[in-house]
């Protein structure tokens, strides 16, 4: 059965880089840096929301095509994240996904510009899916704009950025995971469920679940930033501010761990065996070393 799963990741993963490539083609020659840029840091990544988009999906039989576009829409907004996040006026890393960081490779003013140009090119997407109606473009739109504003992974990285280590606690480092790493997983779920017509305890189910299993990653991320190896994670470690786990303890943080992830498949109960391999995914996800 893992065999089964890992095979249906590699696929969506190949459709999925294949489609990106694809919409990141460009014909008009003054701008071809700008989409060099853009393509550069939207290629590669484990695609791991692109693959929960599909695995929440599968709860409500959405036929896998109808979700490509929505899962190269909040690919490209999390590869905006990723260049932000790497300029030098904010996080400040050369590394990632084992290449040199946008801004290293096209300059700071590009990256920059390559960011904005993919977060209008995911909302393009979507009001453009031929695979979706006129509504379900509206609602899908409208829980992407939210994920990276006010609400999502703009106000993560603020409060990320401004912290003052005196100020550091619980509390607020919740909100800066919620909003900084597990909005994207929370929009992905939500848009999945959108599209799949899910009554309200199943959205609520999702948004648990995906809320639940975005604390999970990050906790992980953060474990990986202290143990994790620079060539296998693709990126600079132990350059955080701050770190949960560091700020915790490592006990603390296997008990957090274990915490928001069976708050995560509890949250599953609902959908039964229907939810098997997204539970397989989970499981996977929380074992990783990269
Ligand atoms: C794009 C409008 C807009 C704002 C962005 C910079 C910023 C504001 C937010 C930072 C968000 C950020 C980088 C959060 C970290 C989330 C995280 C754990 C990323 C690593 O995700 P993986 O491991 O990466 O899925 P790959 O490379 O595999 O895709």
């Amino acid at each position: 059965m893992q065999d089964q799963i890992n095979k249906f990741l590699q696929e969506i993963k190949k459709a999925v880089d294949a489609e990106i490539e694809k919409i990141l083609h460009n014909d008009e020659p003054l701008i071809e840096g700008l989409y060099k840029s853009a393509a550069y840091s939207s290629a590669g990544g484990k695609r791991v929301r692109a693959v929960f988009i599909n695995l929440i999906g599968g709860l409500f039989d959405i036929e896998p095509g109808k979700l490509l576009y929505p899962a190269c829409a909040v690919e490209f907004i999390h590869a905006a994240s990723l260049i932000m996040d790497d300029l030098p006026y904010m996080d400040d890393s050369q590394l990632r996904r084992g290449k040199p960081a946008n801004h290293i490779v096209f300059g700071q003013d590009v990256a920059l510009l390559a960011s904005i140009a993919l977060v209008s090119k995911a909302t393009k997407v979507i009001l453009t899916d031929v695979n979706l109606t006129e509504n379900e473009r509206n609602r899908v739109a409208a829980i992407l704009n939210e994920s990276y504003g006010f609400d999502g992974l703009a106000a993560g990285q603020f409060v990320d950025l401004k912290l003052k280590r005196k100020d550091i606690d619980f509390k607020i480092i919740e909100y800066i995971n919620h909003k900084k790493t597990a909005a994207l997983f929370t929009a992905a779920g939500q848009i999945a469920a959108v599209i799949g017509g899910a009554a309200e305890q199943e959205k609520k189910a999702v948004q648990d679940f995906c809320q639940n299993i975005g604390f999970t990653f990050q906790i992980i991320d953060d474990m990986l930033d202290i143990a994790g190896d620079e060539k296998i994670v693709g990126k600079n470690l132990q350059h955080d501010k701050w770190n949960f786990v560091k700020l915790v303890g490592a006990d603390k943080a296997e008990k957090y761990l274990k915490e928001y992830y069976d708050q995560a498949i509890k949250a599953l109960q609902i959908f039964g065996e229907k939810a098997d391999n997204l539970k397989k995914f989970s499981k996977y996800l929380i074992e990783r070393s990269a």
